[in-house]
């Protein structure tokens, strides 16, 4: 069984009836002197906590990867409206930036870090290969995503929220630039079903919690059958099922986000 109750995430395979969830949330005490049934247990019921936007591309790798490793974890929206300039929230990331991991009396900031964190704490089922040529395919995948793909987009994603005027030349190229990375993709991948092969790895975990706004981005993956046919197996996982946003969800957060940009532009915000 898969569920969610009051913020918190359990797996499939896992009761919920273990778990007292009142209220406010999670009932501390009670999961404590429950996860003294098994060593497995005791480890997944220790308390993680995942501070996230549902739209933050930068959040939801790190929900997608608690979920493939099968960890119970209480989900905290934060209103990036202002609630992360709030003290208590700067006190856990003085940069007011979502994801933040909370595990029980460590507190971990950057996406990167969390992952690297979560797969060092947990490490079944590991989602970093051990030999050097697959850590170097995962990091490359990783950073190409991060440094090239991503900055390369941004007028893509600007036209997409709305954002002013676009900018024909700054479109071409960023088209231009959005294929050459895809196409250093399509060579990672080669004919594997993930860029770990059969297992995925923080590669997929990574580019394919970007991977879904290819469409929206008007920088459809048709042109790479298999990047797409990577992307649909993807999708059909159940990390991705249920982190993905609705198109409600993202209509609502375009238009936040353009009113934001205009309470800015007009010096309100
Ligand atoms: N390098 C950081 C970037 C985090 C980041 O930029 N988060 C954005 C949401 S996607 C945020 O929290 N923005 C709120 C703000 O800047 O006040 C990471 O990978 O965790």
């Amino acid at each position: 069984m898969t569920g969610w109750a009051a913020g918190l995430f359990w797996p499939k395979g896992e009761s919920a009836v273990r778990i007292s969830v009142t209220s406010g949330g999670v009932d501390r005490d009670t999961m404590r002197s429950q996860s003294v049934c098994s060593e497995r247990i005791d480890k997944r019921l220790l308390m993680i906590t995942l501070y996230h936007s549902p739209l933050s591309i930068n959040s939801r790798r790190v929900w997608v990867a608690l979920i493939e490793k099968g960890l119970i974890f209480d989900l905290q929206e934060v209103d990036l409206a202002g609630d992360q300039y709030k003290p208590e929230f700067l006190t856990m990331n003085p940069f007011h930036h979502i994801p933040v991991l909370v595990d029980g009396a460590q507190t971990v900031i950057e996406s990167f870090a969390i992952l690297d964190y979560l797969d060092a704490q947990y490490p079944t089922p590991p989602l970093m290969p051990q030999e050097p040529a697959a850590i170097a395919l995962v990091r490359m995948v990783q950073m190409v995503t991060l440094n090239e793909l991503m900055p390369a987009v941004t007028p893509l994603t600007q036209k997409m929220m709305g954002f002013g005027e676009p900018d024909p030349e700054a479109i071409a190229k960023a088209l231009q630039q959005g294929r050459v990375c895809l196409q250093f993709f399509v060579e990672k991948l080669g004919d594997r079903a993930y860029f770990g092969g059969d297992q995925i790895t923080l590669a997929d975990v990574v580019l394919g919690t970007v991977a879904p706004w290819f469409d929206e981005l008007e920088l459809p993956l048709t042109e790479f059958p298999t990047l797409a046919a990577w992307c649909d197996r993807l999708m059909q996982r159940e990390a991705w099922r249920v982190t993905q946003p609705t198109p409600e969800m993202i209509a609502a957060f375009r238009e936040r986000m353009r009113a934001l940009m205009n309470a800015r532009q007009k010096g309100l915000g």
